[in-house]
């Protein structure tokens, strides 16, 4: 079996449709919760399931540093190794050196860098980015990139923009022919109409699985990254999946999908659990706060996910306060579950032809706010 994408309905420019892999199928619009260093912290693979998630996203520099690509290979592939089945897409590495490494040189080859985890020296260029991403056993495999942090000037966006776009030929030609997997180019050009479509033409011309708009959510605000949406998209082919990197809050996602993107992720359904925060329907909810201390509700009546159905407020504000690790167990379920009701009733809405009803239900029901 290989690699696919069919388009189910559409409503405006929101898409639905199901991404096919040897691994199993991939429900769009999709959310990918981020399992970094091989695990979805504070989540058994099993209960990353339940959620709703059809595919993961994993990082290869992460995995690059500790406990290795050849070490995950050695050991089965990154599936066997953390436990998970379905599919899994991996970043090829370059945004995350930049966000995290430190002595980062940038060269036509590629990057060489520091690790932030014990300083030891490293470079990654396309090719061994492909390697990794092969010997992780990734299913859907990004091109090697760079991404420069917004406002940058022009000239800096576009010397940045071609660098990725010849890095993209060469993260294809070093992929190779992989049936059943997939390698998805990234779209750069930061907020510039004709530098995203110079973008999006070279990576065309060159031909993917899929297409990512990279470069988003770096800076730039919700609503100029909500300007771009409203083309970048179409600049890129319609029968192929489009995946927004690093994206985001509810309403971020609600926005993107309108603006026909297909899959995204974003760490922050699991890393503000860990922290007290709970997104719900009716907005974001601080389970530190003391207003919770003698609360028998659930945090979200509508909710089923087991932090909701077997707990009160008032535990859970008592645990997030102890810094018990069920706090961020229960956060984390309970947002992950919140991020997939949300896709599943936007592809549900899509299939439809009620985009516009769903997202007006959405905004209603988020003013009304946590009560
Ligand atoms: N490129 C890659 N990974 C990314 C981004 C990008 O531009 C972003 C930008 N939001 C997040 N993750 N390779
Ligand atoms: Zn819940």
């Amino acid at each position: 079996m290989s690699f696919s994408f069919s388009l189910n309905a559409t409503d405006g420019a929101a898409r639905t449709g199901v991404i096919s892999t040897p691994r199993g199928e991939i429900r769009t619009p999709a959310f990918m919760p981020v399992g970094t260093a091989a695990t979805v912290k504070a989540m058994m693979p099993d209960s990353v399931r339940q959620t709703g998630a059809d595919i993961l996203l994993g990082n290869t520099y992460h995995l690059m540093l500790r406990p290795t690509a050849e070490r995950i290979d050695r050991l089965g592939g990154l599936h066997r190794f953390m436990n998970w089945d379905r599919p899994i897409l991996t970043d090829s590495g370059g945004f995350q050196v930049m966000s995290l490494a430190s002595l980062r040189k940038l060269t036509e080859r590629g990057v060489t860098f520091k690790s932030h985890i014990d300083g030891s020296k490293h470079e990654i260029t396309p090719e061994r980015s492909m390697e990794i991403q092969k010997l992780l056993g990734s299913d859907i495999v990004m091109a090697f990139d760079e991404c420069p942090a917004l406002p940058a000037d022009r000239e800096r966006i576009a010397e940045s923009m071609r660098l990725s776009m010849r890095w993209a030929q060469r993260s294809r030609d070093a992929f190779g022919d992989r049936p059943g997997h997939a390698l998805f180019g990234i779209q750069q050009g930061g907020l510039e109409p004709d530098l995203r479509e110079e973008s999006a033409e070279k990576l065309r011309e060159i031909g993917f699985e899929g297409y990512a708009v990279g470069g988003l959510a770096v800076g730039e605000g919700q609503e100029a990254m909500f300007g771009c949406l409203d083309y970048a998209p179409g600049q890129l082919p319609e029968d192929k999946p489009r995946y927004l990197m690093g994206v985001g809050k509810p309403d971020d996602i609600v926005g993107a999908v309108k603006r026909g993107i297909d899959m995204m992720d974003c760490v922050l359904p699991s890393r503000s659990g860990r922290t007290g925060q709970a997104w719900t329907r009716r907005g974001q909810v601080n389970l530190r706060n003391a207003r919770h201390a003698d609360d028998p509700r659930p945090l979200d009546e509508d909710c089923t996910c087991p932090a909701c159905r077997n707990y009160s407020r008032a535990y859970l504000h008592h645990v997030v306060r102890s810094q018990e690790m069920i706090a961020g167990m229960l956060l984390t379920w309970h947002n992950l579950h919140y991020y997939q009701e949300l896709m599943g009733g936007m592809r549900d809405a899509i299939a439809d032809h009620d985009f516009e009803g769903f997202e007006a239900r959405f905004h209603a029901r988020r003013a009304e706010g946590d009560i």
